[in-house]
């Protein structure tokens, strides 16, 4: 009557697969804070992304960012980095839970005693691809290759090994209680499911949270205590201390456009990481090379030797929607690349330099832009202080005119090169050259915060910001429901290459109403009123709002 024991099922299996799972997960999460190993679903996850092509990417990017907005889930770019990092902590999650399912039903349908060998091949059929493919992207892990090697292959053959214990603590507890009657086996088993989930959730809850708290202990808030070593400073902004250039602009903004010059905490973020390159001052070197006489190494004190330049930038990604939030203004500091470039030695068949990234991310740029352009420039700080981490630490570039999928950050490389060829994202399908599109945007209907105008009409002030480039804006205007199109005013820019605040006092009338606005750039050219996506070369078309005032 042996046979009559009943064999545990795919169902337990995946049960199981999701509890070791779990727990697995929590643990590479646990001890990459505590010794810095790789954390695999990120690296997984970023993998995948590079290699899947850029209209699906682009189509899994649209449905997050489609999600955050509708559902109104905060600021689009930290939101969509939090959506991807759920997605792949999920879809390793997922992994286990078939892989449990896999190996209950291959040890089931065999005459195998023991399921623990099926449990480490699988365990290294996961484990080994994980492996290559962590070493091939993490950017974060700060032990050497070989030890995150051999402890994922020892991890995955582990948790593998468990998931067919499992299975063969189930079949024993079978087999033990097959002769006193199937309601005492069936408790058995319970009992071991129960014990077997609250050990696994109990080594989730805690590798997570002590995680958590590790992660949070030693993220500076500025990449400056990081890499000066100095945790007792803490620098402050140039903003903090300094006026605006344009201070004097007797022009106030309505209440409640954004922010001139945008905090530096609020500033978007857009890369291919889902966590970002964390590059050490120490060991980072900018390598020259390609068509150049002698290739060329320069620490960032070298760059920082060359004559600092400061501009303030409006940076936009080329993914933003109209009125979206991947845009914003700052103050950048680094050195006109123009200047550099003699020192680089070029053959005089170099037309292009190719920029490459610590993430492998890379573009390329004219040398005649450059040379036609001082304020193309490799930047090391943003409003006063070393570059975030996440913002590009040490070293991105800056090419006015173009959206941000044109300037890497995190750069490592500069080649020279012969004729020009696709950047990472113009080969996943977008415009190559990315100039950016001009756009205008209603920040705010400031009904709390009504003027007297002329003959007592009380006037609404309406206010945002117009951007092309640098293009420049000469005129905005305003639209309410069927009415005329009427100017706007202009604060001056902070610089030619950031975005303008414009301000429009409506003489208020009670009801609901609809709000357009439409920019034109410096040389008279309206912007483009016809609603188009952002691929594949930014959105086009009128921002609109409508209130009841
Ligand atoms: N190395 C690297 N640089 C990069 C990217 C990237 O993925 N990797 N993304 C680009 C894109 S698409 C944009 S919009 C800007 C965003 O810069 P920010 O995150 O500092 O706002 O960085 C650009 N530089
Ligand atoms: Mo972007």
């Amino acid at each position: 009557m042996m046979n009559a024991i009943r064999k545990p099922t795919i169902l337990t299996g995946a049960l199981v697969g999701a509890c070791f799972t779990a727990a697995l997960i929590a643990v590479f999460y646990l001890i990459g804070q505590l010794v810095g190993t790789p954390f695999v679903p990120f690296d997984i996850f970023d993998w995948v992304g590079r290699v899947l092509p850029g209209p699906l990417i682009t189509f899994g990017i649209d449905t997050i960012v489609n999600i955050i907005t509708t559902l109104k889930l905060g600021e689009t770019s930290s939101a969509a980095k939090a959506a991807e990092q759920f997605m792949a902590i999920g879809g390793m999650f997922a992994t286990g839970v078939v892989a449990g399912a896999v190996l209950f039903a291959i040890v089931r349908r065999s005459e195998m005693k023991s399921g623990r060998t099926v449990g480490i091949v699988i365990g290294l059929v996961i484990g080994v691809p994980v492996m290559l493919i962590s070493a091939s992207v993490n950017l974060n892990a700060t032990t050497p290759p070989i030890v995150n090697a051999i402890w994922i292959l020892l991890a995955f053959a582990v948790w593998g090994w468990l998931l067919a214990w499992a299975y063969d603590r189930l079949v024993e507890l079978g087999v033990s209680e097959a002769s006193t009657g199937n309601a005492v086996e069936a408790i058995d088993r319970r009992q071991f499911l129960v014990r077997m989930g609250s050990a696994t959730a109990a080594i989730t809850v805690v590798g997570a949270g002590v995680g958590a708290l590790l992660s949070q202990a030693e993220t500076p808030s500025q990449a400056t205590a990081l890499n000066t070593g100095d945790t007792t400073e803490m620098a402050k902004p140039w903003s903090a201390s300094n006026t605006l250039p344009n201070a004097d602009d007797t022009l106030v903004p309505a209440a409640g456009t954004r922010s001139e010059l945008t905090p530096l905490a609020q500033h978007y973020r857009i890369d291919i990481n889902t966590i970002p390159p964390e590059i050490r001052e120490e060991e980072w070197k900018l390598s020259i090379g390609g068509l150049v006489d002698a290739p060329l190494e320069m620490t960032l004190d070298d760059i920082k030797a060359y004559e600092p330049m400061h501009q303030f930038v409006t940076l936009a990604c080329i993914s933003n929607r109209i009125a979206g939030d991947l845009i914003g203004t700052t103050r950048w500091t680094g050195v006109s690349l123009k200047k550099l470039v003699p020192d680089f030695k070029l053959k005089p068949n170099a037309t292009h330099l190719k920029i490459t990234a610590a993430d492998n991310f890379d573009e390329f740029v004219a040398l005649d832009t450059i040379n036609n352009d001082d304020r193309v420039m490799l930047a090391y700080a943003w409003d006063g202080l070393p570059l975030e981490v996440k913002h590009g630490f040490p070293l991105r570039i800056y090419i006015p005119n173009h959206y941000g999928m044109k300037q890497p950050k995190w750069i490592t490389n500069i080649e020279a090169v012969e004729g020009w060829q696709e950047g990472w994202w113009v080969r996943r399908g977008w415009d190559k050259d990315a100039i950016m599109r001009a756009t205008s945007v209603i920040d705010t209907v400031a009904v709390d915060d009504a003027v007297v105008g002329d003959g007592s009409q009380k006037l609404i002030p309406v206010g945002g910001i117009a951007h092309a480039g640098d293009r420049g804006i000469s005129k905005v205007e305003v639209k309410v429901d069927d009415g005329e199109w009427v100017e706007a005013k202009l604060r001056k820019p902070l610089s030619d290459v950031t975005w303008v605040i414009w301000r429009y006092d409506w003489p208020f009338v009670e009801g609901r109403h609809t709000f357009a606005v439409r920019a034109y750039e410096g040389d008279g050219t309206p912007q483009i009123e016809t609603d188009a996506g952002a691929r594949p070369s930014g959105a086009t078309g009128i921002h609109t709002v409508t209130e009841s005032v």
